[in-house]
């Protein structure tokens, strides 16, 4: 969506009375409107609109009329922190439109121009890129069931439901299990972009309830680097893809949520889990060596590998295994580790991935030290016992990664109606 500046001057050459005038100027703010008018360049320019010219308007008709009072102005809702700073300096009060009511009032609140150059621009690039890229590699598309037997990541987060025939089952958390069994199904290399499910009970600037997942599973040769390969290129071409296509759609973001560019290399750092420990503690900053990094310590790394490296993008891999999911490969070499990995940007992680264990004796070993029920994976685990590639593979979040590459502070920002613990509606 784009504005334009339409004027209305009375006179015989354009055939408007001070009827219409007086017409036009009685429209409710918001309304849809047909304009007939010709197309001309502006006494100065406008600052307001997207356009350089303006539309000397010979007709207007009003489609549909927006309700008198709106519950908030527009306007207000597109302000810059900085804008309001300023007003407050020179005591000026200006109305600010808190996050609950712009989410109340979604469909007025996605009209502004950063809504509108996120969710008709920059969403939109990110999905289209991550298919076009996978497809250019082999992938193939599919679409996984949503209701599923049981929990596909472990842990309490997972939405429970009741079948047809009265059995409890799950809204799948991932498409991870059947990702996987289209791997053993001689798939070869897949995608998903589909919707995932996590009873997340706490708010979070980064969680929500529902988000969209970019999903990706493949044979690997040799080596789960084999899929960071892949994570390099795709992501790497679409951040350039963006900062050279979407150019006024960041400016727009820009303008009302200041962000510095990302920072990342053509070729993805990628660094140990135990390096990134290593450079925590030579900061000040103690980890148990085999835990999990809390936010604050993400956030410190990306921070160091920042100032270090030059790059808010990273791979940090090999994992302790404690921390991973049941499904994922020890290391060869020590098995305390996992050949695995999580992404970041900006000290935030987009992507968790790795390989997968294909051997079944393993897998259900693996299973049952993390507390699965093995009952509800069942026909996840008997996949693996018709011989079964090796294999690897990735899970972003849409949202997260539009939120993060343009430095925006809340997930829902990058949600087009977002569900989180305490919103349903709209
Ligand atoms: P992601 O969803 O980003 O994969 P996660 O939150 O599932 O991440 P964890 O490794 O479980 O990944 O958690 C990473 C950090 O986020 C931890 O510090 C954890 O305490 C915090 N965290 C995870 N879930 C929540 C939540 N729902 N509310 C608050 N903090 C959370
Ligand atoms: P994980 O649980 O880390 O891994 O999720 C993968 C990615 O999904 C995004 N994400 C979320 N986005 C918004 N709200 C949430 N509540 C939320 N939780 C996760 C993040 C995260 O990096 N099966 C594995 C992936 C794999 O190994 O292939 C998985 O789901 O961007």
């Amino acid at each position: 969506m784009s504005t334009v500046q339409c004027v209305l001057s009375a006179s015989d050459d354009t055939g408007v009375s001070t009827q219409m005038i007086k017409f036009a100027a009685s429209i409710s703010k918001e309304s849809v409107v047909d304009i007939e008018g010709v197309v001309s360049l502006p006494e100065k320019p406008i600052e307001a609109t997207t356009q350089k010219v303006e539309i000397q308007v010979t007709k207007v008709h009003c489609i549909s009329p927006a309700i008198p009072t709106l519950p908030f102005n527009l306007e207000d809702a597109a302000r810059s922190e900085a804008e309001f700073e300023k007003a407050e300096q020179s005591g000026q009060k200006l109305a600010r439109v808190l996050q609950d009511t712009r989410l109340n009032h979604r469909v007025l609140g996605l009209r502004t121009p950063m809504n509108q150059a996120i969710f008709g621009g920059i969403l939109d690039h990110v999905e289209h890129k991550f298919r076009d890229y996978l497809r250019s590699k082999k992938f193939k598309g599919v679409h996984s069931p949503k209701i599923i037997s049981g929990s596909s990541e472990g842990g309490a987060a997972v939405f429970k439901l009741l079948y047809v025939n009265g059995e409890p089952v799950c809204l799948a958390q991932s498409p991870q299990l059947h990702k996987q069994m289209s791997i053993c199904a001689g798939l070869g290399r897949v995608f998903e972009v589909c919707s995932i499910f996590r009873a997340e009970k706490s708010n979070t600037h980064r969680h929500l309830c529902e988000f969209t997942g970019l999903d990706a599973e493949m044979e690997i040769k040799e080596h789960y680097f084999e899929v960071c390969d892949i994570i390099d290129g795709l992501f790497v071409s679409m951040f350039n893809y963006l900062n050279e296509n979407c150019q006024l759609e960041l400016e727009i973001i820009n303008k009302q949520c200041p962000f510095e560019p990302l920072k990342y290399l053509e070729k993805t750092l990628r660094l140990t889990y135990a390096e990134g420990i290593e450079m925590l503690k030579e900061a000040g900053i103690e980890i148990e060596p085999m835990g999990d990094l809390n936010t604050e310590a993400e956030k410190q790394l990306g921070r160091l590998v920042k100032e270090k490296y030059g790059t808010e993008f990273f791979i940090l891999h090999r994992y302790p295994l404690a921390v991973r999911p049941f499904y994922t490969m020890p290391c060869y070499d020590d098995p305390a580790y996992s050949n695995s990995f999580d992404v970041f940007i900006r000290g935030e992680e987009i992507i968790s991935g790795g390989q997968r264990i294909h051997t079944p004796d393993l897998l259900r070993k693996r299973a049952k030290e993390c507390g699965i029920d093995l009952s509800t994976i069942k026909s996840y685990m008997d996949s693996f016992r018709y011989g079964a590639p090796p294999h690897g593979g990735f899970g972003a979040g849409l949202e997260r990664v539009v939120m993060l590459f343009c430095g925006l502070d809340n997930i829902r920002k990058a949600s087009l109606f977002p569900r989180d613990p305490h919103r349903l509606e709209p």
